[in-house]
């Protein structure tokens, strides 16, 4: 084997000594059932138990000992992660593909800090939104600021898509608790028309406020939607209505946003340095500080802030996005385990699962290293989840049983927001019980024993060594929440780093886009469009769904 020593972010990361050296403990691990390990060392929970900035995280049902673990961890030093941290913290352009910084933790900086990058302050200027968009925050919340009538905002419809879309609507379920109740907030996406019609059908115009959010403001879905939505109002309010009380942008494009008609003094700026996935933090949250307004939207970022230093400073040993991390190289690239559960024991998360799916997989769903070379061993996971209970009824069967294992990471909070009746404590006995029950199953002896029948104890067999990672947080707050979204960005940063991918870009949706803008045409075109340059099925589907639809 070709292995070095040396410290190297770039090219296939199976090169390095370390790999071999997981590999080994890999080959040796795998032997030992989570039972073995447990029985085997009584300290085992309390030695792979974390305490993090408010999250109690038990790595102890994870199929790895302790000289495994460090193995993993000279991994990571080998690919010399800690430098790579410090370099996305000073803005250092590690995203190469697009030459660009990545700064998303500058977004959560503390008032007063300053971090100067390319000779600009990013702090100041974030500080700078953040106060912008405070005031604008408080003034649609107290009803100073009206609708073209004089009626105060009654309900907020973002408009975007991807990562302007799936952190907000992430983050304003999550915390709906703390929300402003009067006012009704929407997200609208798809390019399907049916979002945008259910999303306003029932709405007043005259008390309805559309922030336009898009970092190019150029994608076709979001400015399609913005322009129904505009129709929409003048429908109601009349093609003379002042259409600027009505809308407002979050863009890093003010040409396109001055073109489509919205003042750019009501527009809310970010940076190319902030990736649309990672963009939650930035005014791209405005719709979230909206609903939860500007303390609670601080408080969030305090979280993020803290999960930030922990992830910068703390040793790797004890480093939960760290360990995490490492974790995920273990079961994709050594035991092949091709997806990751998530499992939020808090119906507030209910869309928590889907917003790490972009986090994760379109940071991560890479097959080539910076310099273009393959990464040469599988890189993200498939990830996906929904929330506890629910999930108990339908997909657990094959989490707990099926031929393909996926671990899971487990979330839980002591405090129930709503604490009606017993519903938490039926809630909580859900989840540890679904834990302890992937890691250590049931076998044939103990169904025996139990007095099972016969003919259905190979049926009840229960093979257990199925890990998980459980998170248990104290109560859903938006500091809460900031330290989870943070943590799980950096466990995304961890992985790349190890398999050595740009985790900032996204050309693999690139070409899609571009197809689409070229059979747009073709779709709609009175003459019979030329499809020769495309695929028989494709132009077959093209000219039945044209002929279907009278064209
Ligand atoms: C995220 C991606 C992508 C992006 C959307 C929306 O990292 O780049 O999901 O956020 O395509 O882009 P705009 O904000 O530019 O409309």
């Amino acid at each position: 084997m070709n292995s070095t020593n040396e410290s190297t972010n770039s090219g296939p990361v199976s090169g390095l000594l370390a790999w071999a050296e997981v590999q080994e403990h890999y080959d040796r691990v795998r032997e030992s059932h989570l039972r073995e390990l447990f029985a085997d060392d009584p300290a085992r929970v309390e030695r792979m138990t974390l305490d993090v900035v408010g999250i109690h995280a038990d790595l102890s049902k994870h199929r790895i000992d302790e000289a495994s673990l460090s193995s993993l961890i000279e991994l990571a030093e080998q690919r010399d992660l800690r430098t790579r941290i410090d370099e996305m913290f000073t803005g250092v352009h590690i995203n190469t593909t697009e030459n660009r910084a990545v700064l998303h933790t500058a977004l959560r900086l503390p008032r007063g800090e300053s971090l100067i990058v390319d000779g600009v302050d990013v702090a100041a200027q974030v500080h700078a939104v953040l106060d912008q968009m405070g005031s604008f925050a408080d003034r649609v919340r107290s009803g100073e600021w009206t609708g073209s009538t004089g009626k105060p905002i009654r309900a907020v419809v973002n408009i975007g898509i991807g990562g302007s879309d799936l952190g907000p609507v992430m983050a304003y379920r999550a915390l709906r608790h703390v929300s402003k109740r009067d006012v009704q907030f929407r997200f609208v996406s798809n390019i399907d028309g049916t979002d945008i019609v259910e999303s306003t059908h029932d709405l007043d115009a005259a008390e309805t406020l559309f922030i336009v959010s898009s970092k190019t403001f150029t994608t076709q879905e979001t400015i399609t939607n913005a322009e129904s939505a505009r129709s929409w109002l003048l429908a109601q309010l009349g093609s003379d209505a002042d259409v600027a009380k009505h809308f407002v942008a979050v863009s890093t494009n003010a040409d396109a946003v001055q073109s489509f008609g919205i003042d750019t003094k009501n527009m809310f700026g970010f940076w190319d340095w902030v990736g649309g996935r990672y963009s939650m933090d930035s005014a791209i949250g405005l719709s979230l500080m909206l609903a939860v307004g500007p303390d609670a939207f601080e408080d969030m970022l305090a979280g993020f802030h803290a999960m930030d230093e922990h992830f910068r400073y703390a040793d790797f040993d004890g480093n939960l996005p760290v360990l995490m991390g490492l974790l995920g190289v273990w079961y994709r690239d050594f035991f092949n385990y091709q997806t990751q559960v998530v499992l939020p024991y808090e119906q507030y998360l209910d869309r928590f699962p889907a917003y790490l799916q972009q986090l994760t997989m379109e940071s991560n769903g890479k097959s080539v290293t910076h310099d273009g070379t393959p990464v040469g061993v599988d890189t993200s996971a498939i990830w996906w989840g929904e929330p506890g209970t629910n999930g108990q009824h339908s997909f657990y069967q094959l989490l707990h049983q099926g031929t393909s294992i996926s671990p899971a990471d487990f979330i839980m909070f002591v405090q129930p927001v709503n604490d009606i009746g017993d519903h938490h404590d039926k809630l909580i006995a859900n989840v540890l019980a679904q834990a302890n029950v992937m890691a250590f199953g049931r076998n044939d002896d103990e169904l025996r024993a139990a007095g099972t029948a016969e003919d259905l104890v190979e049926h009840k067999v229960m093979p257990g060594d199925r890990p998980s990672t459980t998170l248990m947080l104290d109560r859903l707050t938006p500091y809460a929440l900031g330290t989870l979204i943070s943590l799980y960005e950096h466990v995304v940063f961890t992985q790349g780093v190890i398999w050595g991918v740009d985790s900032f870009d996204q050309w693999g949706v690139e070409l899609g886009k571009a197809m689409a803008g070229q059979l747009l045409p073709a779709l709609s075109a009175d003459d019979v469009p030329d499809l020769s340059g495309f695929d028989s099925s494709t132009a077959h589907l093209a000219m039945r769904y044209r002929q279907l639809r009278g064209r």
